[in-house]
């Protein structure tokens, strides 16, 4: 990689893939553009496809010099296809912005870090002249158990119109969507439902998956491509002011976590992705909110293997209406969700999906937004309840847009008022906004502390008082039968960047909310959270 300058005097580093280029000596707070080059061999004419599972945050990629693909947003994958390539050697270019600008309207200073580089892992596979591009598994129920619409997505390359018998499986039950006539160059869409015995719901408590396969076979049986997805038989609803999974009611119990850590920055191993939902089930959470961003996939691949409840949600943190009005906010939203839930769809871990975390709902222009931008993720997926994140307070304005109403306050740290009564009286806003008689989650509140910072006076700062008030907090909702979940802020402490965000000012320049520090060590609070949301 090379920072970008002309050609010939930018420094040259090798870095690993995925990686924050932030990892580097030399580029710890390196921010602007940079190149990625790989050298590729080819042993035979073929064609390939390539998929960015997260590239920070705007990237422009070339093969042998021709544009192939471009695209905003870290925390969403895209792929690039390259037809006909020669035998030979070639060269992959990917020329990377983490830059703060007009063009940018999601990543912007803040209270959390926009790293840069591809920091999520790329994945190339040769392709034939049509490909799956993804199927959507969605389940049922039904009087005798569980059913499911399948709905596969194929694409042609190639200029000639084609045939193909689609077969596979799901939970071991022979899935067949008979004989499919794919148009040159063109998508296509493909449904199929079916009914299933013997099937185990999937829960926290029983977190059951299944593998579904399909295969795309061309009319001499030759299987052009398959794909292997992992889904889950649950259904979500919400009814009498309360969330249900599978008819049951549940209380999400866990944390925003930031995908940010001392050591590796948004740039995670599995591993370490392991350590944070084993801390969070340690403590006791049955969920986490995926604070403010879609995450990587195999983070979901482990809730949905673990029984994690996700709340997962678009892009965007803070965004003043100035800031909505930028020209390229509308778009690069509209991106973010359709990516989001298109390519998250089948992670039966993802119980509800929001938008933008605290942003303009307070006003008649904001709104515009909210309801678009609601309406838009209710289109791809009608399965799964929609909230957003609001800090309004009595000024909300877009509750009745919502299926779930949820507040972010800070009683104790940015205010002295009493957690309970302030609970009542979000109540009592949520339901005067559109909120009646709809689930109502805490979605976040807490309190800073310096790790290792401990005094008997319990100032504001120390791991005490950060306890103290994450004490009361969870006291208060755990109280109220009207409160369906509570998502701590935060997880772990996570880098910000240093301009101030509003009257924001980081010391350390860390948000350090955290009960774990970077470097995941537990403050004093971790064993509160343990003790209320531990088994009882
Ligand atoms: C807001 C915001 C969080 C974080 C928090 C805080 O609620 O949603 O991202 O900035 O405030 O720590 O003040």
């Amino acid at each position: 990689m090379s920072e970008d300058r002309t050609e010939q005097d930018a420094p040259v580093y090798q870095l690993p893939v995925p990686g924050c280029w932030e990892q580097h000596p030399n580029l710890a707070s390196y921010r602007g553009r940079g190149v990625y080059r790989k050298s590729i061999h080819t042993s035979q004419k073929t064609s390939l496809r390539f998929v960015f599972k997260g590239v920070s945050h705007t990237a422009d990629v070339s093969f042998d010099g021709i544009p192939v693909a471009h695209h905003y947003n870290a925390y969403t994958a895209f792929a690039a296809i390259v037809k006909d390539v020669d035998p030979g050697d070639h060269v992959l270019k990917v020329e990377v912005d983490n830059g703060f600008h007009e063009g940018s309207s999601l990543h912007v200073h803040n209270d959390y870090y926009t790293y840069g580089g591809l920091i999520r892992p790329v994945s190339v596979e040769e392709i034939g002249d049509a490909f799956i591009d993804r199927i959507e598994f969605e389940p049922r129920r039904n009087d005798t158990g569980w059913e499911a619409d399948i709905r596969l997505h194929l694409c042609s390359i190639t200029d000639t119109d084609q045939e193909f018998r689609v077969t596979g499986s799901v939970a071991g039950q022979s899935l067949d969507f008979g004989l499919v006539q794919l148009p040159a160059g063109q998508s296509l869409s493909v449904s199929h439902s079916m009914a299933f015995s013997g099937v185990e719901a999937w829960s926290h408590e029983n977190p059951a998956l299944y593998n579904l396969e399909v295969q795309l076979e061309d009319p001499d049986g030759g299987v052009i491509d398959d794909l292997i997805e992992r889904v889950g038989f649950r259904v979500i609803s919400t009814s009498n002011g309360k969330i249900q999974v599978n008819g049951k009611d549940v209380v999400l119990k866990g944390f925003n976590r930031h995908e940010d850590h001392g050591s590796v920055g948004a740039s995670f191993s599995l591993n370490l992705m392991v350590q944070d939902l084993d801390l969070m089930a340690d403590m006791g959470c049955n969920s986490v909110r995926t604070s403010h961003y879609p995450n990587d996939e195999r983070f979901l691949d482990l809730c949905d293997e673990r029984g994690f409840y996700v709340w997962e949600e678009n892009h965007a943190r803070g965004l003043t209406l100035e800031q909505m009005r930028n020209p390229n906010f509308i778009q690069q939203c509209e991106d973010v969700n359709r990516e989001m839930v298109t390519q998250h769809y089948n992670h039966p871990s993802i119980i509800i999906w929001a938008i933008l975390n605290e942003c303009a709902s307070h006003t008649e222009e904001g709104r515009v937004h909210y309801q678009r931008q609601l309406e838009q993720i209710r289109s791809l997926d009608g399965s799964r309840p929609l909230t957003f994140a609001s800090h309004h307070r009595e000024r909300e304005l877009c509750f009745d847009l919502a299926d779930i109403v949820s507040f972010n306050l800070y009683p104790g740290w940015y205010g002295p008022e009493d957690a309970g009564e302030l609970c009542d009286k979000a109540r009592g806003w949520a339901d005067a906004a559109g909120g009646l008689g709809k689930p109502m989650i805490m979605s976040e509140f807490g309190a800073d502390a310096v790790y290792g910072y401990r005094m008997p006076s319990r100032v504001k700062g120390t791991e005490e008082r950060q306890a103290d008030i994450i004490d009361e907090n969870l006291t208060a909702y755990q109280s109220r039968h009207f409160i369906s979940g509570m998502f701590i802020w935060q997880f772990c402490d996570c880098r910000v960047t240093e301009e101030k965000v509003g009257p924001l000012w980081r010391v350390t320049t860390q948000n350090i909310k955290g009960v774990v520090d970077m470097y995941r060590r537990p403050k004093l609070a971790y064993e509160v959270v343990k003790r209320h949301f531990g088994d009882k």
